[in-house]
């Protein structure tokens, strides 16, 4: 401190003033030598209860901005890339992103809307491996064994209402996404339960009087370098989607993490 206070010359600003002093300049450079010494904060993050034991974690900052597209080049170069054939209400179709599967050797087989994903090695891909150590590093307790990745090549490709609640994940899977690149909305709404569904003459006067039914839903425009975390009964009584934008013009890259019981 002492030394600091030495080096200290004339206060700049002044009227007449000269340009800040080479010790003066020494100060402020050592002054943010110390702010760069101290404590790194961990980064933000917003809690969401949605109530009955569901809950959500948005990390806006997980990963720093130029870390971010560096990964994001990555894995939109490397990665094997599909967009497979999909069953929906009985009809084929090829899905509208593109997708590949990574998870340990002898997991249960992840199978969605009769399509089952080859399940790639995380040895193939150590950029996968990374971004996993980063993602147990930010969420201590948390382990995850399998990840889904998601790529939105324009703002026509989206993935609509769902929720992850394959067996395979257990009744309170913890869900772990990753998104890079261009930013989407996020939504979540609720599943409608025997105790929120309208009765036929409900149902009916709703109709006449053309109001929709209630129904929670929530909104998160999801970041380059952002975490977003669902937990609790979030996959058991809510469902959720990535909807078409027009406006997103470039594409978006999602990691979605899971971990399947053994
Ligand atoms: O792209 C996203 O943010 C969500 C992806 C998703 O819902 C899924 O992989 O199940």
């Amino acid at each position: 401190m002492a030394s600091r206070l030495r080096l200290v010359g004339r206060t700049p600003g002044a009227v007449g003033e000269l340009a800040p002093s080479v010790s003066v300049k020494a100060e402020a450079r050592e002054l943010e030598g110390e702010a760069n010494r101290a404590e790194p904060q961990p980064p933000r993050r917003e809690v969401t209860d949605l109530g009955g034991g569901s809950k959500v974690v948005y990390i806006p900052r997980f990963v720093a901005r130029e870390k971010a597209w560096e990964w994001f080049d990555c894995l939109d170069k490397t990665i094997p890339w599909k967009r497979p054939e999909i069953r929906v209400f009985g009809r084929t179709a090829v899905q509208h992103r593109d997708v590949c599967y990574i998870a340990d050797e002898g997991l249960t087989d992840l199978k969605y809307s009769g399509h089952q994903p080859h399940a790639h090695s995380w040895d193939e891909f150590p950029i996968l491996k990374d971004i996993l150590k980063a993602v147990h590093e930010a969420l201590p307790g948390s382990y995850f064994n399998s990840l889904l990745l998601n790529r939105y090549k324009t703002g026509s490709d989206y993935v609509s209402w769902h929720a992850d609640d394959e067996p395979l994940y257990g009744p309170t899977p913890e869900i772990a996404s990753v998104t890079f690149g261009c930013e989407r909305e996020f939504l979540l709404r609720k599943k409608p339960t025997k105790s929120h569904a309208a009765s036929g003459s409900e149902e009916a006067a709703r109709k006449r009087l053309k109001v929709t039914a209630p129904q929670q839903r929530h909104s998160f425009l999801l970041k380059h370098g952002s975490l977003l975390v669902m937990r609790g009964y979030t996959q058991r009584d809510w469902q959720h989607s990535v909807p078409k934008r027009a406006k997103a013009s470039s594409p978006r890259i999602n990691l979605t993490f899971r971990h399947v019981l053994t």
